[in-house]
């Protein structure tokens, strides 16, 4: 079953002048197409919003199934772009969690929710996509019966059952498809492998612990370090994973084929756990989604030792990047694994790391992606998107994970 949800490419991409968006396009597309945003944007209670930037400024609102565009900032909430920046959010080459991550977010009044959900009306109007709405996600299996969300496959189960499970439900848990041996070949790797990582050596991200270490907390390229991960990533699990939608997923390949992550317990700066975020929250969802995530447990992980969480369906609706709002009504799914489980997550679907609290973790991901339906153009989105993903680390801060629940949004429990 096809995950493939693209609808752009690269070489399409052009500069979208503000003063001819705001004043000409934008206000059609919300006559036109405000009814696909208004039922969804109307649980999100959203207010007046206003863009401003160097070229002007405009407050969108919601007036009835209507979404109006007027000229000057009189919004409730107002964020301030560059005209770059403002070309790249419409062409869905930035989001606001890329200002976030980039640490240039600059929020004049209100807070990042507010522009988190008129991004989401903004790409409802510009994508012509419904705005999510309660309710309207169902899970089903082969046979048409409520999906057990809770299930998890092994080697032994049949690809289409699993295929099916991915495509409605975004993730997948693989249990028993690799070895504890290599498991833990893999995890004395990753420990030889540590001294050869350095602070801002463009190849590693790096947290403090509460007991004031300073920790090398995700080891890209690691299976230039570890022949087991080689044979891993090259293995036929992974291909097996990468066949099963049929979209013609590539097996790793290039560079960073594998990051090893530790998960040390008490981090306070930095970022070791990722908060609630879709992988493609820094941008070009529409150009690449869904490639898939594929998370090697190496230690095993449940919810005292830093678990990935899952929100299922959310890649196929379309919601916030980042963050879980109540509001959707979508289910939370916490996926436990042992030692020499795999996870598979979709790209566009909403997730999070726990932060562990009893012992470290230590956790392989590679993954497979979309073969790429062009040369790339002239866009320079995939570079942005990259340098702002590596500096984060230094820019923003996980809440402290050892005393309390990640949740950035506290909406989730
Ligand atoms: O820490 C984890 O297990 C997940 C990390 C993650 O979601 C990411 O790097 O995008
Ligand atoms: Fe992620």
């Amino acid at each position: 079953m096809s995950i493939d949800v693209r609808t752009r490419i690269e070489a399409d991409v052009e500069f979208i002048d503000p003063v001819e968006f705001f004043g000409d396009e934008l206000p059609r597309l919300g006559i036109d197409r405000g009814v696909l945003a208004a039922p969804g944007a109307r649980e999100l209670d959203v207010e007046p919003f206003s863009i401003v930037t160097p070229a002007g400024a405009w407050t969108l609102a919601l007036v009835g199934e209507v979404v109006t565009v007027t000229p000057g900032d009189q919004g409730t909430a107002a964020v301030r772009c560059s005209v770059i920046d403002v070309s790249d959010v419409l062409n869905d080459l930035k989001t606001p969690m890329t200002f976030v991550a980039g640490g240039t977010l600059d929020m004049v009044r209100g807070n990042l929710g507010d522009f988190l959900d008129w991004w989401v009306v903004l790409r409802s109007l510009i994508d012509a996509v419904p705005v999510h709405t309660s309710g309207s996600i169902k899970f089903r299996d082969l046979r048409g019966d409520p999906l057990d969300l809770g299930r998890s496959f092994t080697p032994d189960d049949d690809d289409s059952d699993i295929a099916h499970f991915l495509a409605e439900a975004g993730f997948l848990h693989l249990r028993g498809w690799y070895s504890p041996d290599v498991m833990s070949e893999i995890a004395n790797d990753i420990d030889d492998a540590l001294p050869s990582y350095a602070r801002d050596d463009g190849h590693s991200w790096w947290a403090r612990t509460a007991d004031g270490q300073d920790r090398c907390v995700r080891l890209q390229d690691f299976d230039e370090h570890s022949i087991a991960t080689t044979q891993l990533v090259d293995g036929d699990e992974i291909a097996r994973v990468a066949a099963l939608s049929g979209d013609g997923h590539l097996i790793p390949g290039g560079s960073n084929r594998v990051e090893a992550l530790v998960k040390p317990v008490g981090v306070v700066e930095g970022i070791s756990d990722v908060p609630w975020h879709k992988d493609c929250s820094l941008g070009m969802h529409s150009f690449r989604c869904n490639s898939l995530t594929i998370g090697v447990s190496v230690t095993g992980a449940d919810a005292r030792s830093g678990q990935l969480r899952v929100v299922p369906g959310s890649h196929r609706t379309l919601v916030q990047p980042a963050f879980v709002r109540r509001e959707w009504g979508l289910p939370i799914q916490d996926l436990s694994t042992e030692v020499g489980d795999m996870t598979v997550h979709c790209s566009c679907m909403l997730h999070m790391a726990q932060p562990p609290m009893d012992r470290e973790r230590k956790v392989l991901y590679t993954g497979v992606r979309l073969p790429q339906l062009d040369d790339g153009g002239n866009s320079d989105g995939a570079s942005i998107i990259s340098l702002v993903r590596e500096g984060a680390y230094n820019k923003v801060s996980q809440q402290p994970g050892h005393v309390a629940s990640m949740d950035l949004s506290n909406n989730d429990t």
